[in-house]
């Protein structure tokens, strides 16, 4: 990828090999996001029994990888955020435990990132999901299905499609449904988010993911660039994450600071 120190840098998603969470924030109660009523789901068998009336799910394309967008939609769901949960997955789990396991947690929602590296996979989940269980309203998102959404498969069996940075727009979407209303379209773009809205996403990376998983950073959005074949030529425009909110969330001063960061 180009970049020059004059132009904003392109894509700035950087991985972070460990970072100060939130868990062990001051004050002693743990403010983890995902609620300890709701605790992360294992990535295979051993259900839990608690519920959760919205799961954010993927399935990265392996273990080590964590799931940063579904971060951020968790972390801006406001008040909705106490009944929702998390629950990652791997493209080498097999789409009918993955379906099992969601559907142990009786949900309402759905929400499924869907990107090149784990299509077919999910395709397969939402298949067995809704076999069983029409009634849990399936809502997909990410780039496989942000820009070439009406033939694929996947979309034909969702319920809903938000394109593009659903940030706040899933928050909208699960409101207004789970308050009985119906969206208007089947597909629905996000607006560009403003970041000064945002909440970020950092306090959900857990002591497992630090421990064990590659940490995504995200400095800015968009790119400046036009090269044909990436779809992040099509994110314009460039949007920086406010350098203080971001530095605050990675190491404010009464977190360890920790070291070894490691930028793609
Ligand atoms: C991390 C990453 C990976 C990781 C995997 C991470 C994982 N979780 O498993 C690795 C390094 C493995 C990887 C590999 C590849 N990647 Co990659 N990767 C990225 C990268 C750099 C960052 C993703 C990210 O965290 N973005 C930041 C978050 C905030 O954005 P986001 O994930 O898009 O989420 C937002 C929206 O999509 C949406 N959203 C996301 N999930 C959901 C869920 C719901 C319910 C809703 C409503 C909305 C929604 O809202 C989010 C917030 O705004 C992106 C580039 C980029 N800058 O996004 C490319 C990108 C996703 N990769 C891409 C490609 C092409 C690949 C490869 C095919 C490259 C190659 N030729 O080998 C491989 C495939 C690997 C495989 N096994 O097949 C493409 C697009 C693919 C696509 N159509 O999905 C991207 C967009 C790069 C590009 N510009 O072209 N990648
Ligand atoms: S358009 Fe894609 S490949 Fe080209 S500089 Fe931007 S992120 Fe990199």
């Amino acid at each position: 990828m180009p970049h020059s120190d004059a132009k904003p840098q392109p894509n700035s998603v950087g991985a972070l090999s460990t970072l100060p969470r939130r868990s062990q924030a001051k004050g002693g109660a743990s403010p983890t996001l995902i609620p300890d009523s709701l605790p992360r789901l294992p990535v295979a068998g051993n259900l839990p029994a608690t519920m959760a009336d919205i799961v954010l799910t993927t399935l990265n394309a392996k273990y080590i990888h964590s799931a940063f967008g579904l971060r951020y939609l968790l972390a801006n769901l406001g008040p909705l955020q106490s009944s929702a949960c998390l629950a990652e997955f791997d493209i080498n789990q097999r789409p009918i435990d993955i379906a099992e396991v969601l559907l142990a947690r009786n949900p309402k929602i759905i929400g499924f990132g869907v990107y090149i590296w784990n299509v077919a996979p999910t395709t397969e989940v939402v298949a067995a999901i809704k076999r069983v269980r029409p009634d849990i309203t399936i809502i997909l998102g990410g780039p496989e299905v942000s820009y070439e959404f009406e033939q694929q498969s996947i979309v034909h069996q969702a319920d809903y499609v938000i394109t593009g940075e659903a940030d706040l727009k899933f928050a909208e979407v699960c409101r207004q449904l789970l308050s009985g209303e119906k969206p208007y379209t089947k597909v629905i773009p996000a607006e560009l988010p403003d970041f000064s809205l945002l909440t970020l996403p950092y306090d959900l990376y857990d002591d497992q993911d630090v421990a064990h998983r590659i940490i995504y950073v995200e400095a800015s959005r968009g790119c400046p660039f036009t090269c044909e074949f990436c779809l992040s030529s099509l994110d314009i425009p460039v949007r920086a994450v406010p350098l203080p909110r971001l530095l605050e969330q990675l190491g404010a001063p009464d977190r360890p600071r920790r070291e070894a960061i490691q930028v793609r």
